[in-house]
């Protein structure tokens, strides 16, 4: 029998790693979030070392987000929510140019924000395709969409050359570790809601307190 130990990783357990993220009340819980980063990254990984440079960005921002939340100030880091309020009301985060505080909280989940709408778009296109779609012209769709409008030209170039690299339908398919194709599509299609729930959520937020562009 299969141990927890030597049980494949599957990226249905990532996923739902984000349906933890929303309290009773919409808020989002900062631990769930930062752990379903840490599953996608993993995810990522398995898939080649040609995606390294955007997971060490990634894992960078996962660390600044959780140093936050187990440090002297966490208790103002359970949510996004509480997040948000603490950095304004302390005058914590750089709103016109990154100055006195490049790594505040609020900057770097937006990164993460905007890459989250980026995994709603390809994940729905991977829903929604045919056995011969390919799974860079959805990433790519999905990133020209999203991530690439707040990204300068090197590495919108780069990431366009890493796309190349992803595996094809089947053994993208494969990887996931979610069973057979329609398994698969079945999985996203539950997934995906949550996922844009907490996406909505924390877009809302975001565009109340006018953060949207933080540099
Ligand atoms: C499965 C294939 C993976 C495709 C991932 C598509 C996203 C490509 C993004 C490539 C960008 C990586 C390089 C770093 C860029 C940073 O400059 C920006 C802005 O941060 P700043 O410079 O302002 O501090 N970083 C980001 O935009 C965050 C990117 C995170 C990407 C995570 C993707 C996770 C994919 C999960 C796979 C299932």
């Amino acid at each position: 029998a299969n141990t927890v130990e030597e049980k494949k990783f599957s990226l249905k357990e990532v996923l739902d790693t984000f349906s933890l993220c929303l309290s009773e009340n919409k808020e989002v819980y900062i631990e769930h979030y930062v752990e379903g980063w840490r599953g996608l990254v993993r995810f990522m990984n398995s898939l080649g070392s040609v995606f390294s440079f955007i997971s060490k960005d990634a894992v960078n921002k996962i660390e600044i987000l959780a140093n936050l939340l187990n440090g002297e100030n966490g208790t103002h880091y359970i949510t996004i929510q509480s997040m948000v309020k603490y950095e304004l009301d302390s005058g914590l985060v750089d709103l016109t140019q990154r100055d006195k505080h490049p790594e505040s909280g609020c900057r770097t989940l937006l990164r993460l924000h905007r890459a989250l709408r980026w995994l709603e778009l390809f994940l729905e296109r991977l829903r929604t395709s045919s056995e011969d779609s390919k799974t860079s012209v959805m990433c790519s769709e999905a990133y020209n969409e999203s991530l690439a409008q707040h990204h300068g030209w090197i590495i919108r170039k780069a990431s366009g050359m890493a796309f190349c690299y992803l595996p094809g339908r089947p053994t993208f398919f494969e990887v996931m570790n979610v069973g057979t194709p329609e398994e698969v599509v079945a999985m996203l299609g539950e997934a995906l809601p949550i996922i844009s729930d907490v996406y909505n959520i924390t877009e809302n937020v975001y565009t109340q307190h006018e953060l949207l562009q933080l540099p």
